[in-house]
């Protein structure tokens, strides 16, 4: 188990008193401290996670917006770019103009990029809308191969399939075109997705999968756990957090990562916002990032825009950022949540990878609350 690292915001005065003959000799050294961060980044770093945002190409010539975004955030996700209808618009006929803004911004300023998403039931282009069958699932496949083999070597962690799976009590998959080229098509999916990019994290993300006890979540767990068993290659699920008042932040978050991670694999929070204002809406970011920071396979979190007028549902004001980019108190608590510490990520554990195979054997399941 990791305990959460000792931390100080001021230096620590360290006295070492000695004889030197008859004199005594007193020397103060001053330890650098562990300066608690300013910005997202800086803060979430101190425990070994990233802080990222979802980044839309249009913004990337507003100096207000690159501002925050370059300051606070170290991994970029395309917030439409890298979709399957806006890089392969024709059928074997790829365009990653747009994708290449958003991921060369990022490189240029020393970020890593997730990348959203290979395949997915939604933002598909018209062409592959009317497909099904064989025809339907090689076009799927040869677009997992393409993209993540041009963006091989870029890619933090790739969304590998994009919410797959049913809202509701059935805790079953989602009916598309997909699907109904058979049930394997999400590992057919991920198998493409390593062939082509070795490296990259591979991710299954999908949204309503925080509370531990609704049948989504627990159907999501079961596919996970399936694909560990056999050996299909899953390195981390990403939770997408979009939460407002008839979609809470569950107070059973921690358990929901920490069962998730316990399969071994890496968990994200990857596209939260928080729909409300002021400190109900501060309470609310606070506790996500406390349930990422108490779980070590957390290793990051994203936030879906930068401002609030850049947020797909702006009227909500569900993001860290006013309009004028002024920090919002929401931001304030995620910052000082960040700062006040957590679990290390394993990454920068020393027992790394037998981390997890360790801890879920001692608990012996999964955690229920
Ligand atoms: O924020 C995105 C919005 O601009 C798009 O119109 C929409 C449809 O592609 O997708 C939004 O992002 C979604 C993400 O890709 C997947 N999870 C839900 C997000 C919010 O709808």
């Amino acid at each position: 188990m990791t305990t959460p690292r000792p931390r100080s915001s001021r230096s620590r005065l360290i006295t070492a008193t000695g004889c030197l003959s008859a004199a005594v000799l007193t020397v103060t050294l001053a330890v650098p401290a562990l300066a608690a961060g300013s910005t997202l980044q800086a803060a979430a770093a101190e425990s070994g996670r990233y802080f990222g945002t979802a980044i839309a190409a249009s913004r990337l010539s507003d100096s207000a917006y690159t501002t925050i975004a370059n300051r606070e955030f170290n991994m970029i996700t395309a917030e439409n770019e890298m979709k399957m209808d806006a890089l392969e618009p024709n059928q074997n006929q790829f365009n990653y103009a747009n994708g290449d803004r958003i991921v060369n911004w990022a490189r240029q300023n020393g970020k890593q990029v997730r990348g959203h998403a290979l395949a997915w039931h939604s933002q598909q282009p018209g062409w592959m809308q009317n497909m099904s069958g064989t025809a339907l699932r090689n076009a799927m496949l040869n677009h997992v191969t393409q993209v993540a083999t041009y963006y091989r070597g870029k890619i933090h962690s790739w969304d590998v399939v994009n919410e797959a799976f049913a809202d509701g009590n059935s805790g079953g998959r989602r009916d598309s075109n997909l699907q109904r080229t058979g049930n394997d098509w999400i590992e057919a999916a991920f198998r493409a997705a390593r062939a082509a990019d070795p490296n990259a994290k591979l991710c299954y993300n999908d949204y309503n999968t925080d509370n531990w006890s609704h049948a989504k979540t627990q159907g999501v767990y079961n596919m996970v756990r399936d694909f560990k068993a056999r050996g299909v290659p899953i390195d981390c699920v990403g939770f997408q957090a979009h939460f407002n008042s008839g979609n809470p932040v569950p107070s059973n978050y921690h358990t929901t990562l920490q069962n998730f991670a316990d399969l071994g694999v890496d968990v994200q929070i990857t596209e939260l916002d928080i729909e409300g204002s002021g400190s109900s809406q501060a309470q609310q970011y606070q506790g996500v990032i406390q349930a990422c920071l108490s779980v070590a396979r957390c290793t990051g979190i994203t936030v879906w825009g930068v401002r609030d007028t850049d947020s797909w549902r702006a009227s909500g004001t569900p993001l860290l950022f006013d309009g004028s980019g002024n920090k919002k108190a929401a931001y304030t608590s995620v910052l000082n949540q960040l700062n006040a510490g957590g679990t290390t990520n394993p990454a920068h554990h020393p027992a790394a990878d037998g981390w997890g195979q360790l801890h879920g054997d001692l608990l012996g399941g999964p955690e229920v609350e």
